[in-house]
């Protein structure tokens, strides 16, 4: 075998998932704290993050807090609304195709 007989390798495309934004509301009622605590624990960001964010979504309306592929953007939406519901604030992340 030569090296003319060797073929270039098919570029075989690697189809990515499509992304969805979890994005954090805004609301009259729940402490500014606890929106920072569950920002920190459930999407792992450090203080100066989450205070961002949070700040955003209380001067905007809403923010985007990150992305990821569908299945954890819901997964991780739902377990910060968990942890809102059981302290009794309206406090709602939701999920958006990107
Ligand atoms: N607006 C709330 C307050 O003034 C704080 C808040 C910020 C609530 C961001 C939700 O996504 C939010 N207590």
């Amino acid at each position: 075998m030569t090296d003319t007989d060797l073929k270039p390798k098919p570029k075989t495309k690697t189809a990515r998932p499509p992304l969805y934004k979890v994005i954090l509301l805004n609301d009259d009622f729940t402490p500014r704290d606890f929106v920072t605590k569950v920002l920190k624990s459930v999407f792992r960001m450090n203080e100066g993050e989450a205070l961002n964010v949070m700040m955003t979504a209380h001067q905007l309306g809403a923010s985007v807090v990150a992305v990821f592929t569908k299945e954890i953007a819901e997964e991780k939406s739902q377990q910060a609304n968990d942890m809102a519901r059981d302290e009794g604030y309206p406090l709602a992340f939701t999920t958006e195709k990107e």
